[in-house]
This record gives C-alpha cells, sequence and structure tokens, in this order.
C-alpha cells in the first residue's frame, strides 16, 4: 500500500495534541474511574474521550484504515491478542489515549498518548506524546527520531552494570515476576526505574534518558508507538525470547542495542547472574 509516512506521522502528531488537551485538562480530577481486569487495572470517562477525539482526527485523514484502540477491546491479555489477531494490519492504527492511566487518575505527571501506526504488518510510524511536558516523541521508518522537533538516538552505554533501566508493574499474572527482575537488576545495573507508563520508559530510551526497558505482558497499544520510536532511533526491540518486535509481542525488551544481550541473559531468573 501507497503511502506517505510523514504525512501519516503529521496527522497522528495532531491526533495525539487533541488528546493530550484533554489530559491537561483532567490530571488528577475526579473523572468517573472504573475497574478493568483487576481492581490494578482502571479506566476513565476520560480515556474514551482521548480516544473517540484520536479516532475522529486519524479516521478523516485515512478513512480507509483500520483501529486497534484499548477503550474498544475487552479488559484481560486473552482479548487482547484477539483483538490483534483479528485486526486487518493493513493500514491500522493502534492506539493507547493514555499510558500511565493511574498517573493520571492520581495527577501525577507521567501519563501520554501512544499512536503506532502499521502498514502491511509492519510499525512504521510511532508518537508519544507527554502533555505535562509538551513533549512530542515521534518517527517513521526512513525518517529521522525527534523530540519536539529536535533529532533523537539512543544512549552510546555500553555496559549493562552502569545502565538506569525501566520497567513496571503489570496488573495481571505475571506482576509477581516482573518484581523479581526489578529485585534482581536493582542490585545489578546503575539503578531502575518505574515511572508507571510504559509508553514513556520507550519514548526515552529512544531519546536517549534510559538505556534500556522491559516488561512482561504488555499490550500492543503499549508498545507500538514506541518500538518505533526505539528502532528509528537506532536501539532494538525484541521480545524476552531475542524474536523481533511485532505486533503481538507481550513481552518486550527495547534497549539502546548494545546492552540488549546482556539484558535479555539476565532477565532470565533461573540463570545465574553474569558477572
Ligand atoms: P495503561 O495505563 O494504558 O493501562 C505500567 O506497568 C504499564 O502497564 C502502563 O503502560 C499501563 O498502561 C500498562 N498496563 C496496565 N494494565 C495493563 C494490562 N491489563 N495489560 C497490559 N498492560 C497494562
Ligand atoms: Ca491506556
Amino acid at each position: 500500500m501507497e503511502i506517505d509516512l510523514r504525512e501519516a506521522q503529521g496527522v497522528a502528531e495532531r491526533a495525539a495534541r487533541v488528546a493530550g488537551e484533554l489530559i491537561r485538562e483532567w490530571i488528577g480530577r475526579p473523572a468517573q474511574t472504573l475497574e478493568k481486569s483487576s481492581p490494578h487495572d482502571l479506566v476513565t470517562e476520560v480515556d474514551k474521550a482521548c480516544q473517540e477525539a484520536i479516532y475522529r482526527v486519524l479516521h478523516e485523514a485515512f478513512p480507509d484504515s483500520t483501529f486497534l484502540g484499548e477503550e474498544s477491546v475487552a479488559p484481560g491479555p486473552e482479548a487482547a491478542t484477539r483483538a490483534a489477531q483479528e485486526a486487518d494490519q493493513t493500514l491500522l492504527w493502534v492506539v493507547d489515549p493514555i499510558d500511565g492511566t493511574l498517573n493520571f487518575i492520581r495527577g501525577i505527571p507521567a501519563c501520554t498518548v501512544s499512536i503506532g501506526l502499521v502498514v502491511e504488518g509492519r510499525a512504521v510510524v510511532g508518537v508519544i506524546y507527554d502533555p505535562m511536558r509538551d513533549e512530542i516523541f515521534s518517527a517513521y521508518d526512513g525518517g529521522e527520531a525527534t523530540c519536539n522537533g529536535q533529532p533523537m538516538k539512543v544512549s552510546p552505554e555500553p555496559d549493562l552494570s552502569s545502565a538506569i533501566l525501566a520497567s513496571g508493574f503489570p496488573t495481571g499474572a505475571y506482576r509477581g515476576k516482573n518484581a523479581q527482575q526489578i529485585m534482581r537488576f536493582g542490585h545489578h545495573v546503575r539503578n531502575v526505574r518505574a515511572l508507571g507508563s510504559a509508553a514513556i520508559h520507550l519514548a526515552y530510551v529512544a531519546a536517549g534518558r534510559l538505556d534500556g526497558f522491559w516488561e512482561n505482558d504488555l499490550n500492543a497499544w503499549d508498545l507500538c508507538a514506541g518500538a518505533v520510536l526505539v528502532q528509528v532511533a537506532g536501539g532494538k526491540v525484541t521480545d524476552a525470547d531475542n524474536a523481533p518486535y511485532d505486533l503481538f509481542t507481550r513481552h518486550i525488551a527495547a534497549t539502546n542495542g548494545r546492552i540488549h544481550e546482556a539484558l535479555l541473559r539476565d532477565l532470565d531468573l533461573d540463570t545465574p547472574l553474569s558477572p
């Protein structure tokens, strides 16, 4: 399919800014909050309003495109996987209207809009907008990765032991495993951050602020835009088994490339830590 990726990137940026306005207006205010798959997994009326606003902008510019947005999918990993499998990947927008909903609800300014575009099965455009800092991270395959229009690239850090990593506490069955991995790396690397938004972690790896990010059991909309950003910025994105990133990747590892192998090796809880 012939599509102008730069034009698509511009449309995604516009949509992200529209949703960002809503986030700025409503962050920390008591919008209606509902429980999703578990007491750890929440959604608000603002998540839904952001998704609708994004959909309108994207669909108007690309009426033939399809749309996979978190708020249109039933809660839980099975429904998320099924939705990704059933989505027509010819020209597919993959959208998380608010990544970091818990931060949003509590007024912690680390929540982002994440918009990825898949063309014929490949993620090729990524836009992540942080409305609280007014930072827009943006890239398309074959172009350059930018933060607020300035070129960005992954860090040059060569050693896992001096790396700053990020991860999180996923809401479902993998929370324990992720916590164990954080403990393990906590002793082994310079430090670990858990900012509560996978998209912000990926944007920061792309910008060279973090050296790597991993997390288990994330959904397509948490990862699609950020995976493009990290790859275009010169980094590496795979699953925990080192298979290349795709729309079905759930256990993500995204790094500057140089620490990737060491990160994957030490994520394996059954293997002794490397020296
Ligand atoms: P969210 O705010 O859009 O829900 C925090 O560890 C990261 O996990 C956030 O990016 C968060 O995205 C995501 N997350 C929260 N609940 C999830 C779920 N049920 N499945 C996968 N990812 C989830
Ligand atoms: Ca979300």
